[in-house]
């Protein structure tokens, strides 16, 4: 990814705005959503690899049933090889972060949902999972560095999770955000980048069908590096959107300044949608690299999602919507 750093990001932060749900207590925020118990994981010993230790908590979710109607024509990339080449910049600025990501601790996990809501609340992960069924997608993964992969993501449509947390009609945009734990995510020490990690989409774009939640892929909990316990995949976009290691999800009526727009706003913006035919400023964005095979094809429109989402950009031809 991108390098140059043309201003210090961290001076615009508006990641120190405080929460008023962060001073409300925690049991009576979960009522909100009407949740039954607060259910918080007892702290559990940490296998490689996978979010949670031996004794998975969520493994009962596991393989979920496969939703037919998101298939793909290619094959699936070997779980083996996605799994040893992420981009994971909390973790490292290469591929070869897995090991690394190891240490991330992920259960007990609290995600935040705040901002223009009827009532913020705070969701240990475990308590989030069982809110909604989870099923099996197929989709593509294409990365704006111009490779590509297909993976079985399991988890639920964004605009179930949107639902629940009751968004005011004066909301437009959501916006995410990873932890920020730079005892852990050594990546994070590195000042220079703008942590937490950031996206947002439009409001209409987190009700769209393919916007999915991902925790869990090849038929179980998401491993660490995947971004665990939860992360987003927006398959028509290209992969920087698809933040992962959630915890926190606002509801706002700003436009979310992206991790990588901050870092280098003429390389990428807001939208973000695959378009063979707009280059990269400093590549081309025409063909992509298959992971493991290492076949080049042609990339496509939207990633070949457009029937689904080109209805949502028809009337911001002005917006950079592809970059
Ligand atoms: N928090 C966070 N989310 C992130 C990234 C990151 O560095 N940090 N990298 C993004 C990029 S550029 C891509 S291509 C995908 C990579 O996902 P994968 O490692 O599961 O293939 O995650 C995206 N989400
Ligand atoms: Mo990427």
């Amino acid at each position: 990814m991108v390098q140059i750093l043309r201003k210090p990001a961290w001076a615009i932060s508006e990641n120190q705005a405080t929460c008023e749900a962060a001073f409300l207590n925690r049991r009576q925020l979960i009522k909100g959503w009407g949740m039954a118990g607060v259910g918080l994981a007892a702290a559990m010993a940490v296998r490689p690899g996978r979010a949670f230790g031996a004794d998975d908590p969520t493994a009962d979710l596991y393989p979920a049933k496969r939703n037919e109607s998101y298939m793909i024509d290619r094959e699936l990339t070997p779980e083996k090889v996605n799994t040893r080449y992420n981009n994971f910049y909390e973790f490292g600025s290469h591929k070869q972060i897995w090991k690394a990501a190891q240490a991330l601790q992920t259960s007990p996990w609290d995600i935040r949902v705040d901002g223009l809501v009827e009532q913020p609340v705070t969701i240990g992960f475990e308590d989030l999972v069982r809110r909604i069924p989870l099923e099996e997608r197929l989709y593509r993964h294409r990365c704006v560095e111009a490779w590509s992969m297909t993976v079985p993501w399991t988890g639920f449509a964004l605009s179930e999770l949107v639902a629940l947390a009751k968004p005011l009609s004066s909301a437009k945009y959501v916006r995410f955000e990873t932890f920020l734990d730079p005892d852990v995510a050594t990546g994070q020490r590195q000042s220079w980048y703008p942590w937490p990690y950031v996206e947002g989409i439009t409001i209409e774009e987190a009700g769209n069908d393919l916007a999915f939640m991902v925790t869990g892929a090849y038929g179980h909990a998401l491993d660490k590096q995947f971004g665990a316990p939860i992360r987003l995949a927006l398959p028509w976009k290209y992969g920087f959107k698809s933040i992962k290691s959630i915890s926190r999800i606002s509801f706002t009526d700003t436009r979310p300044v992206s991790f990588w727009e901050e870092v280098g706003p003429d390389e990428y913006g807001f939208w973000a949608n695959v378009n063979p035919g707009v280059p990269h400023p400093r590549w081309s964005q025409a063909q992509e690299r298959i992971l493991h095979t290492g076949e080049k094809v042609d990339t496509l429109l939207y990633n070949g999602y457009g029937d689904q989402v080109a209805h949502l950009y028809k009337d911001l031809k002005s917006e950079k919507l592809f970059m």
